[in-house]
Parts: C-alpha cells; structure tokens; sequence
C-alpha cells in the first residue's frame, strides 16, 4: 500500500482497526471512553495511543522512510506478530487496533465472528513475491514444487499459495479447516475484499498491454478509447511484416489491435473497445439504456460493413472504373451517415450519439483522420452539404484523447501512397 493511502487510513481512524488493513470495529484506546464513530472531532489527539500490529517492521520502516510519522498528533505502540492470524487475534482480543496482513487471514477471521473490518486493501504485484528454497535446492520454477512440502502459517496465505500452486498444476495434499475454498467459508455477498486480494487475480493485475501499428485504422480505435478513458497501457508496436511471436500468441487472427490484460487475451477493436468499456467504466462510452446502446452497436457495425469497405474500395482501385465506383461507394457512405445517423440520432449532438462523446465516435474517426490523405491522393473529399458530418468531425478531432494521438496528413499520405496503382494521374 502506498504509504500516504495507509496514512489516509490511519488520520481519520484515531480509534482504530485490516496489506489489508484490519480494524477492530470496537477498537481505540484512548485514556478514558472511546469516542463514538464521528465523535472524533472532540477528541484530544495528545490523549490518544494507536496501537499498530506489525509482522515485519514493513509497515513502520515506510512510513519512518517517508517521513509520515513526524509530527503525528497521537502516540503510536507498535507490537510484532509472526503471522497474520494471531495479528487478528490481537485485534479481536482488542489488544491492538490496526494492523497490516495478508488477504487470507481476515477472510478466515471474518468468517469466524471476529468483529473486525478490511479498511483498505493493496494489490501486490506478482513478482514481488519469492518462495523460498534451500540453498543448493534445485527448484526453479513453481510447478517443480510438485510433491515437495510447503511451509505455510496455518490459517495464513495458506489458502492463496494452494490456487497458485494449483493454478500450475500442483497439488497440496492435507486439508484442514483453513483449506476450504475461501468462498464457501466466507458465504456468498462477504467474498469483494478476498476477491482484490485474492492472489491468482494478482498474477493477472499486470498493467493493460496494446499491440498496435500507428497507421492502422483499427488500432486508433482502441488508442482512442484508451486515451479517452485514461488508462494506462503499455504500448507495443507491432512490424506487421514480421510479427513478432508474443504478438502472434496474443492476437488470433495476427491483426492489429490486440490487447493482454488480467490473463484476458482479445483482438479485434470492436470488441476490445466494449471489452475496454466494461473494465474501466468511467467514463462510460457506450449508452446505458439497452435501445440506445443496441442503437451504437449497429452504428459500429455500419462503420465495419459500410464504410471501411468502400474506403478501401477507393484506396485500393486499380483502374480507373475501380476508383469511380470506390469514389461513389464511399460518397453513398458518407451521403447515408449525415442523413441516417448524425441527422437523426444525434439530436444537436455534437457527438453521433448526441451530447457525449462514445465508442461511435471512436468507430468512425479513425477513417476521418485518414480522408485528407485520401482527397490527396485520390481527389476524394467530402460534400460541402454534409455540415452535420464536416461538424461531427470538427467536435471529435478537437477532444484532447483524439488530438494526443492524432498523426499529420502527411504521415497517412505517405503511407498510403504504396498502396494507390495506379497514382492518382492516370485517374485523372
Ligand atoms: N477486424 C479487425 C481488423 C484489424 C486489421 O485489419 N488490422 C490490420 C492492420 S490495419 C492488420 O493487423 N493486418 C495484418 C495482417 O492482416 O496480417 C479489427 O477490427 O480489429
């Protein structure tokens, strides 16, 4: 946990209580009565000792490095337990008040009675956790640990270690009560802290992984909705003349986009972009309103049967009659969009769907921000009487998400150029 979170924790909880950070509900001592929840406002903090169980100095060699323990208005009594179980007894026994443990134990305290609450939780990523081997022991990987012993503190990560471990296919053989699956310990509606915590999630809580190529229309989408809704990615751009084997293993059909995250592998941008919106729901891009969103979805659909099609019609032509039928494709395209869509579903818009930008947007877009390229290429542009269209394009292009990864007319004409035959002067 961040230091400054488990301050955050602590400053209100002047009477305290669960790496998870475990609180007893009926804890504080302070010298006299313990104030009432809310009542802390009238509490003399000099008067107020927090007591903090702690298993391994982690806790208070942080907060000492970060220089979060000067100038606390309240004495802190630190007390050190070898486990995470008897930390909790402590705080049922309400000899401690707060104290930082793994996900297991409050689970199993919870599930006991212990009047205890899980006041804030952290997310460790995987590969800062080690199992321990002898020296000159020749396990390297988890699944070598098949048929060996594993040291684990009763009623402590007992229960996350056996997923993992079963997860790579090993088995741990013994059961005692603490093996039960956590879920059926807990009952069903107690499971959300065990369900952050639990630690095959964590082995998929790695940071969204995006391969794109940067001219690909496709894969703007994504970076779009990425962008828009700030999520951090790490983005990998793919050679798609020689696709490397990691990309090959995460995308099905070889394309671009394609996106990793929380074990979750998916392709194709429709798809990633609601995938996108369901994971990370703020800011919505799609409706809530079942018509509405049934609405966006066929407007996504119509980008991908209608226009990507008829703009590759024009790009592609190879003869002059190619390109007159492409340029009439595309024109018919763009004709249905201003008159069924924008004109019709937008209401003053400016977005397709009407005030909020939404995965439409992003669905079309891309193909707008390459149709300069295109009028230089092949003498294409829009239709002056298409305002609603040439206004929906002025709104999109000027949202910050788009504009931060907006690339210049230039590096599409270029692009493109390879794949206009004849050039565009025998068109002419
Ligand atoms: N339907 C796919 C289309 C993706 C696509 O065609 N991507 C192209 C680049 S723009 C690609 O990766 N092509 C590589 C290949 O086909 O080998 C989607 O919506 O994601």
């Amino acid at each position: 946990m961040p230091i400054a979170a488990l301050l955050d924790a602590l400053a209100p909880l002047r009477h305290a209580a669960a790496a998870l950070l475990a609180l007893s509900v009926a804890a504080c001592s302070k010298a006299g009565d313990a104030p009432a929840a809310g009542e802390s406002a009238a509490v003399d903090l000099a008067t107020v000792t927090l007591r903090i169980g702690e298993q391994t100095g982690i806790v208070k060699s942080g907060l000492e490095a970060a220089g979060q323990l000067e100038g606390v208005p309240y004495t802190i009594e630190w007390a050190t337990f070898t486990a995470g179980p008897p930390l909790l007894e402590a705080i049922n026994a309400d000899a401690v008040d707060i104290g930082a443990v793994g996900d297991t134990p409050p689970i199993f305290a919870q599930a006991a009675g212990a009047p205890i609450r899980i006041v804030a939780v952290t997310r460790n990523r995987p590969e800062y956790k080690a199992i321990l081997v002898p020296k000159g022991s020749s396990v390297r990987a988890l699944r070598e640990l098949k048929g060996k012993k594993v040291a684990v503190a009763k009623g402590s990560r007992r229960g996350s270690c056996r997923r993992r471990s079963r997860s790579r296919g090993c088995s741990t053989g013994g059961s005692t009560t603490a093996s039960r699956p956590v879920e059926r310990a807990l009952g069903p509606g107690r499971q959300s802290a065990f369900r952050v915590a639990d630690a095959t999630k964590e082995d998929r809580m790695t940071k969204l992984r995006l391969y794109s190529a940067k001219a690909c229309p496709f894969a703007h989408r994504t970076r779009l909705a990425l962008e828009e809704k700030a999520i951090d990615a790490e983005l990998i751009e793919v050679d798609l003349q020689n696709k490397p084997r990691a990309f090959v293993d995460a995308s099905l059909y070889g394309k671009v986009p394609a996106i990793e995250h929380e074990g979750h592998r998916i392709w194709e941008s429709a798809i990633i972009n609601e995938y996108l919106d369901e994971a990370f729901p703020d800011p919505p891009l799609l409706p809530r309103e079942p018509g509405r969103r049934a609405l966006a979805r066929i407007w996504i659909d119509h980008a991908n049967t209608r226009l990507v099609p008829a703009f590759a019609q024009l790009l592609r032509a190879e003869t002059p009659d190619q390109e007159a039928e492409g340029r009439k494709a595309l024109g018919d395209v763009l004709a249905f969009l201003e008159r069924e869509a924008l004109s019709r579903s937008s209401g003053p818009g400016p977005y397709w769907l009407g005030a909020d930008v939404s995965l439409v947007d992003f669905a079309f877009y891309p193909w707008f921000e390459r149709l300069p390229a295109v009028d230089r290429l092949r003498g294409f542009s829009i239709p002056a009487e298409l305002t609603r269209l040439r206004a929906w394009i002025d709104a999109v292009e000027a949202r910050d998400a788009v504009r931060a990864i907006a690339n210049p007319v230039d590096f599409y004409v270029e692009r493109y150029a390879k794949l206009v035959k004849p050039a565009k002067a025998t068109a002419a």
